[in-house]
């Protein structure tokens, strides 16, 4: 059996202990790395907050895209904070619940949101707009690009960490330098800019060219007329007939993508469309289509 190990301690009688001093020293040293680590964890947390914010504008501006995709123009904003869009209101929060998109940012704030009213109404009048060129509110200015506004579809305003510019509204306003603007409510403009003294807004903005390549692609549609009487193409949306075909003709129409079409036998459209491969009323979308009557 092996014998039990004994430990022993001996300290010198004449060491010395730490002096006030030293102790202060190491006091501060750990102070300071306390301290660091802390700021430390601050810019961290920051950083993903502000990650987070730009994502979720990220993803709310893919929202906008399939909503116009789909209903041919974009959501009004929310007037009333129930998430719902606000028919006829052009500025506001975001409709997050029309939307189907999280209710708030990274900093639990609803985001702002505009719109050019002329691209809350209908495919018609969204597609007739931005074919002319947009115009009027909301407008932006880029600090990626010169210091003059131009109008946009739709802006989204998040409004950041805080009220950087203390006047005690969240959303932000920078007055000086190159690039100026003003988030509280987009007058003279809505402001995309990095963080700044007095300014820590979030912005992301729909341009015109890319509503209009989402939301106005022309299609093509062959009808082909094998019946022995004249059939009238009717567009539902426009609420207009694209031409009429008489019996053994076939005819090749430009529409809209998104529109609805119906085939009757008499003009200004019809309860019970002509018979037809594939039947109508039917609705164009990402491709042309061939109808034929037999
Ligand atoms: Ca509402
Ligand atoms: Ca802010
Ligand atoms: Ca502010």
């Amino acid at each position: 059996m092996n014998p039990p190990i004994r430990l022993s301690i001996r300290i010198r009688a004449n060491q010395r202990g730490f002096t006030l001093l030293e102790i202060a020293v190491v006091m501060v040293i750990i102070g300071l790395l306390a301290g660091s680590g802390v700021s430390l964890m601050r810019v961290l947390t920051e950083r993903k907050a502000r990650n987070e914010a730009l994502s979720y504008l990220k993803d709310t501006h893919t929202s906008l895209i399939v909503f116009a995709e789909r209903t041919g123009r974009l959501p009004y904003a929310d007037s009333d904070g129930d998430g719902l869009e606000n028919n006829g209101t052009a500025s506001g929060t975001l409709p997050y619940r029309t939307l189907l998109t999280a209710p708030t940012d990274a900093y639990k704030r609803p985001l702002r949101y505009a719109i050019n009213p002329n691209l809350g109404v209908n495919r018609t009048s969204a597609c007739s707009a931005l074919r002319t060129g947009l115009a009027g509110t909301p407008l932006v200015v880029d600090a990626d690009g010169a210091a003059a506004s131009f109008p946009i579809a739709a802006v989204l305003v998040s409004a950041g960490p805080m009220d950087a510019d203390g006047d005690g509204n969240v959303f932000d306003d920078l007055a000086a330098g190159t690039h100026q603007g003003d988030n509280t409510d987009g007058t003279p403009n809505y402001l995309r800019h990095p963080p700044v003294a007095g300014f820590d807004d979030l912005v992301d903005y729909l341009g015109g060219n890319e509503l209009y390549s989402s939301l106005c692609e022309y299609l093509s549609l062959a009808v082909n007329n094998h019946s022995g009487s004249v059939v009238y193409v009717h567009d539902v949306n426009q609420g207009s007939d694209l031409g009429s075909l008489a019996g053994g003709n076939s005819a090749v129409y430009t529409v809209l993508s998104g529109s609805l079409l119906v085939l009757c036998s008499s003009s200004g459209g019809c309860a019970t469309p002509i018979a037809s491969n594939p039947p109508t009323p039917i609705a164009l979308a990402g491709r042309g289509l061939t109808i034929t009557l037999p």
